[in-house]
């Protein structure tokens, strides 16, 4: 560090953020005419989101600094949050909301000549998950800086994002998302920090003087892993977080051998495989494909946090055993479950504890989040690839689950099923490893995201481990979304409207103070006004729709029904498009002068990836946009119904989309819906939901009242059942469903074929997701929306309740949930 005798004038140079217009501008306009090497005369807008971006970034980079410094300081207990995704969306409106400063820019690039939301749309989203549990990661990191919690993600920086959807024909065509084409202004590159990673190779086995046994495995390929870090401001707050992501690269050893026998081009093409590690993020959203690369990536990525965080704890010269009092690691689903068994290695093999001691800090130091209970979804990885990729953590699996059986074979004697049900090795062909059996074994606590969810894996998947280690292991944090987001920044006329009654904008920090709105619901203008801002947003959302896709929609006062989420079937959109041709078919039989009276306009909008892989999910977006296509044409349906498929759903289209609607589909069969998250956007935004009694949908529930949602559908208890009678007794298919197959079959809708896998899942192959069993309660529960539509005052009174009442679904409550019962960690002040 610098000599004492410098640091005064160091001091007195020291950057200060910008405060004023004034400030702002002039750093503006250095950026634009140094760092972007531009002008006056070829400032375009994304050379201004460039330097808007960098003015913003300086502030934050300062504030960054200060909080490592102050953490290091302070040398409090931190939280590491383990993710394999990060859907963060767009970082410059977020960063301008969270300092404080969005006035302030707004009037100072309009000074400069430009329009502050132009600037904005330049940024690319940073696409880097695929869905709910990608989002969620990204609100956990806003609301662990929020809250002054000494807090690092870690992660992987993919060149390539979650694909773009193109809708080419009605189907989907991916297209790569190469988010870095520009110069990023929010990532620093560390290329100073490089982690060597091994992979392959063999064990060496030794013993020592001691006759203490020793394993030591020499890597058999070598790649590096280089950081790059994306500063996570707070709202109203100086604390900012560090977002470290990794990137591969190949070793700068060159390989001298290959070299020297001509081998130059080899020896180069080792580089671009190195690379390939971190080029691509998987775009499968609850399913295991089980790739190799797949699982380099994993190692890669937690070898290199692991490595990180270690690093740190050892520069404060503090023994092992006091690891698990500095610091909690949190998975993010079984994703970075290899780190159990790497902090496991470096514990014994590099640091010479004993396994007993090593074990002990391990289990303290991690915490297990579950997402789903989906057998699909839940990762296995062959014996054989670990074998060959991580010779020596598998050994090391081998002993921990050893030494778990043993465990469990004394508390159970003689009970040879258990032993296999619950080994961490299947002893199917191939054998495998199971994951999530190791995450529970390697950590002190496992939860679920939404209640009924973390009830349902201690009956279901995980009752063994209920039976082994108790229910006090098992708990439930559920899911939260934060307001600074998808409140203040995705609709600011609410905002404004809801701090106006207020008085403040407090309820951003607590937003449990939402529940003093209700004491307005009364007030004629409040109302008025309420019910203004929905239908702005509602022409915000007409605007889209019709840039994506050319479709006029004519009728502002119409019902918005919108599903926004992956394709799925277990998410039941085909329950929606069912649905859907069922109304279209109903207005086409009813007089025309009887149709105003019986139905109210409706705009049916869908919108969502599917799996490049998954092709029943891509007939079903097929199918809505081959209806669309039909029921938008037809000139006797009029505004009646609409129908959309917006392409490309991703983070800052849901912005646009959550605010505009007045009534949300989260329609999961019971039972596979983990919790769902754009259910908590959606209530926040003031629009109704139509659910079945699924993950948090039972928790809103409980919050908003059972008069302001519409719930149908079987539960989650009658589900097996239900699969049973299906098996044995066959699918029951009603008249108005056969009604509705009979057209696709027809070929209303195109080429019949096309449709038949999907239409014959449900009506020969099981109906594994209850669609026929669902669809005549899902009717009638439309039909009730209908009606409560009609009388539009009763109508916002329940948007208003929607709002008042869903401040526990704020991130924040999660994150608090998490610090107190599972990582014991404190916030610690900017002030402090
Ligand atoms: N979730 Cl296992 C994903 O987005 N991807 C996955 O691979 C798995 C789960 C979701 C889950 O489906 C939602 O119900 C949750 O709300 C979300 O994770 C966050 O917990």
């Amino acid at each position: 560090s610098i000599p004492l005798k410098s640091r005064e004038s160091w001091k007195k140079h020291t950057v200060t953020n910008f405060s004023t217009s004034d400030e702002f501008e002039e750093s503006f306009v250095r950026h634009v005419e140094t760092t972007l090497a531009r002008s006056l005369y070829n400032c375009d807008e994304l050379a201004a989101y460039q330097a808007t971006s960098q003015t913003m970034r300086d502030n934050l980079v300062t504030n960054w600094n200060k909080t490592q410094q102050r953490q290091t300081a302070k040398d409090q207990k931190r939280i590491y949050y383990l993710s394999l995704e990060f859907l963060m969306g767009r970082a410059l409106d977020n960063a301008l909301i969270n300092t404080g400063n969005r006035d302030l820019v707004k009037d100072s690039v309009s000074e400069l000549g430009f329009n502050l939301e132009d600037l904005i749309s330049q940024e690319p989203d940073a696409a880097l998950g695929n869905g709910g549990l990608g989002r969620l990661a990204a609100c956990f990191v806003d609301s662990l800086s929020s809250g002054d919690y000494p807090a690092w993600g870690y992660g992987l920086r993919y060149q390539y994002g979650i694909f773009k959807q193109k809708i080419i024909e009605g189907y989907q065509v991916e297209v790569p998302d190469y988010w870095l084409k520009f110069e990023n202004p929010w990532e620093i590159a560390r290329k100073e920090i490089q982690i060597p990673i091994d992979f392959y190779g063999y064990v060496e086995h030794s013993t020592d003087a001691k006759g203490v046994k020793k394993s030591n495995w020499i890597g058999g390929e070598r790649v590096i892993a280089t950081a790059y870090d994306f500063p996570v401001p707070g709202y109203d707050t100086k604390n900012v977080n560090n977002l470290r992501l990794w990137s591969a690269q190949a070793t700068t050893e060159f390989d001298f051998a290959k070299f020297n026998s001509g081998d130059y081009t080899n020896s180069v093409q080792a580089t671009q495989r190195a690379e390939t590690i971190t080029s691509v993020l998987y775009p499968n959203d609850n399913f295991d494909s089980g790739k190799e690369l797949r699982l380099k990536q994993q190692y890669f990525w937690v070898a290199a946090s692991l490595h990180d965080i270690l690093r740190r704890f050892k520069k404060s010269k503090r023994p092992w055993v006091e690891l698990p009092d500095q610091i909690a690691i949190q998975l993010n689903d079984t994703h970075p479950t290899i780190a159990v068994v790497e902090l496991q290695r470096v514990l014994v093999d590099l640091e010479g504890l004993s396994w007993d001691d090593a074990w002990s800090i391990v289990t303290k130091v991690f915490g297990y989040t579950n997402h789903t209970v989906m057998q699909e979804a839940l990762e296995k990885w062959p014996v054989d690839l670990f074998q060959r990729l991580l010779p020596r953590h598998l050994e090391i699996i081998y002993d921990i689950n050893l030494f778990f059986l043993q465990h469990v074979e004394k508390k159970f004697p003689g009970d040879r099923d258990l032993l296999s049900r619950v080994s961490i090795i299947e002893e199917s062909n191939p054998r495998q490893i199971r994951m999530a059996y190791l995450a529970i074994i390697g950590s002190h606590k496992v939860n679920g995201v939404a209640e009924l969810h973390s009830e349902l894996i201690k009956t279901t998947i995980f009752k063994d481990f209920v039976k082994i280690y108790g229910a006090s292991k098992f708990t439930n944090v559920t899911n939260g979304i934060t307001p600074r987001r998808w409140l203040k920044q995705a609709n600011p006329e609410l905002a404004e409207l809801i701090e106006s009654k207020l008085g403040s904008d407090a309820y951003l920090k607590d937003l449990t103070l939402l529940k003093g709105l209700e004491k307005f619901v009364e007030e004629e203008d409040f109302i008025k006004a309420w019910a203004q801002v929905k239908t702005n947003n509602k022409a915000r959302l007409i605007k889209l729709i019709k840039e994506l896709t050319g479709i006029d929609i004519p009728n502002p006062e119409a019902l918005f029904d919108i599903q926004v989420k992956r394709i799925h079937e277990y998410k039941r959109q085909q329950l929606n498009i069912l649905a859907v041709i069922h109304r279209y078919l109903s207005i086409k039989a009813t007089p025309a002068a009887d149709r105003a009276k019986k139905f109210v306009p409706k705009v049916s909008i869908f919108g969502g990836k599917s799996a490049p892989g998954y092709y029943q999910a891509k007939r079903i977006i097929k199918l809505i946009n081959s209806v669309s296509a039909v029921v938008n044409a037809d000139a006797e349906v009029g505004d009646l119904l609409k129908v959309v498929f917006i392409p490309d759903y991703n983070v800052s289209k849901a912005e646009v989309i959550c605010p505009a609607s007045d009534l949300s589909e989260h329609i999961s069969t019971a039972g596979t819906e983990a919790s769902g998250t754009s259910n908590m956007k959606f209530t926040l935004n003031g629009g109704l939901i139509i659910g079945t009694v699924d993950g948090a949908n039972v928790e809103i529930t409980r919050e908003i009242g059972e008069e302001n949602i519409f719930l149908f559908g079987n539960l989650a208890e009658s589900v097996e059942d239900l699969r049973h009678h299906h098996r044995y007794q066959g699918v029951q298919i009603t008249e108005s469903l056969q009604k509705v197959f009979d057209v696709i079959d027809q070929g209303l809708f195109g080429e019949a074929s096309e449709f038949a896998p999907l239409l014959d899942s449900i009506r020969y192959q099981g109906d594994h997701y209850l669609v026929s069993d669902d669809f005549e309660s899902y009717l009638k529960a439309q039909e009730l929306v209908d009606e409560t539509f009609k009388d539009t005052k009763e109508w916002v009174k329940k948007s208003v309740a929607c709002v008042a009442n869903s401040g526990f679904f704020s991130s924040d409550r999660a994150i608090n949930e998490y610090a107190e019962g599972i990582w014991n960690i404190e916030p610690l002040s900017a002030t402090d």
